[in-house]
């Protein structure tokens, strides 16, 4: 086995390659974007095929590179489920296996908290926590739809629970640390050992962090694994559908599609009925520069990538139960946001079919 752990200094962030050399396939866990030729570096010198580039969640403080290593590579990229990134080809849930080389078996834990959709991947005697847990400390709960309370439970019933000697692999560090194990962190990590939630929820509550430099950029950007909107989007559909049996995105149309079947659209001649009638909230999911193009008048423009982090900052969206019409350019990326927020426990969200375009033609 080849195994090493990647550093990048500008994020502070931990990549790793794990790869079989009996066979000679790779996996790469949360790679970073300006690292890409080191990757591509290390896969051609040790003549390696990269099967899988899996992330722990959508970081917020670097763009990945997994994007970018499908493009070039043919790596299939995967992300839980609930991080809305629906152009990443597996939609990985709790319980999940992936497997490579001879035999090899990574495992899925969920461990929510971080973020919704915050995963740690489990290898041999090797646990990769992402943010979920750190050497001496564990990934902050204040954005993108973390929470105290899911991080706590994560960590002391998924990962403390894992054998002693597990050794922990984080997915950043700010201080120099490179690995622990299950046991040093369980008796001695400052945030939660002999810690009950309730301290460990008002120790969170406190950390006062500043907003990590690349937040507005990274997060939109990893939805897309990285790579544009557009392109992702292309690439998707012109992929062919392998042989393995995983929930593949095969393309966006056929994506789109199903989620559709769970939402509702609403046709702009009724939205407008129901924005002149009754109380409604009107959500503008396109980038900022569309809406400043032009508007609904009072929507509230929330881009669709930042969604789940700025979501709790707009009081009139506190309310879940309120009704909610989304709208986009042409009313696909309202269908995902709605999917998004209703994955979020809002219950009342209207995607308005045809977007702005067919709203300027019907009303
Ligand atoms: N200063 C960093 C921010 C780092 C940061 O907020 N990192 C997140 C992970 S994405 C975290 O959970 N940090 C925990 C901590 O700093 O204790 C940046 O600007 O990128
Ligand atoms: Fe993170």
């Amino acid at each position: 086995m080849l195994f090493k752990q990647l550093f990048d200094k500008e994020s502070c962030t931990y990549t790793y390659l794990i790869a079989d050399l009996s066979n000679k396939q790779a996996v790469l866990i949360d790679p970073v974007d300006t690292q890409l030729d080191v990757y591509l570096n290390l896969l051609k010198e040790n003549n390696l095929t990269l099967k899988y580039s899996l992330e722990t969640h959508v970081h917020a403080d670097h763009v990945t590179a997994s994007g970018m290593l499908r493009q070039k590579l043919g790596a299939k990229t995967a992300v839980s489920s609930l991080c809305g990134a629906e152009s990443a080809d597996v939609q990985i849930q709790d319980g999940d296996t992936f497997e490579f080389g001879d035999g090899e078996i990574i495992k899925v834990i969920a461990t929510p908290g971080h973020t919704p959709g915050s995963t740690s991947f489990l290898w041999r005697d090797k646990v990769f926590t992402g943010d979920s847990l750190l050497v001496g400390g564990c990934g902050r709960t204040d954005f993108q739809g973390g929470s105290s309370e899911a991080q706590y439970d994560s960590i002391t019933q998924r990962l403390f629970t894992l054998s002693d000697d597990t050794i922990v692999y984080p997915g950043h560090d700010y201080s120099g640390r490179w690995i622990s194990n299950i046991s040093q962190e369980r008796t001695a990590n400052p945030r939660l050992a002999g810690k009950t939630k309730a301290e460990f929820v008002e120790i969170m509550a406190n950390l006062n962090l500043p907003k990590p430099k690349l937040i507005d950029m990274a997060v939109p950007a990893n939805r897309y694994c990285g790579v544009d909107e557009e392109q992702a989007n292309q690439a998707a559909v012109q992929r062919v559908e392998g042989s393995d049996p995983r929930r593949q995105t095969p393309n966006m149309d056929d994506h789109l599609h199903q989620i559709k079947q769970n939402i509702t659209e609403i046709h702009p001649k009724k939205a407008k009925d129901l924005i002149s009638n009754s109380t409604v909230y009107i959500v503008d999911v396109r980038e900022e520069s569309e809406f400043d193009a032009g508007y609904i008048e009072n929507a509230i423009s929330l881009p669709r990538g930042l969604i789940e982090f700025k979501i709790q900052t707009i009081p009139e969206l506190s309310d879940k139960s309120s009704t909610i019409i989304v709208y986009c350019a042409s009313g696909k990326r309202s269908a995902l946001s709605a999917h998004t927020m209703q994955n979020m426990g809002y219950t009342n969200i209207l995607s308005m079919e045809g977007g702005y375009a067919a709203w300027k033609q019907n009303v």
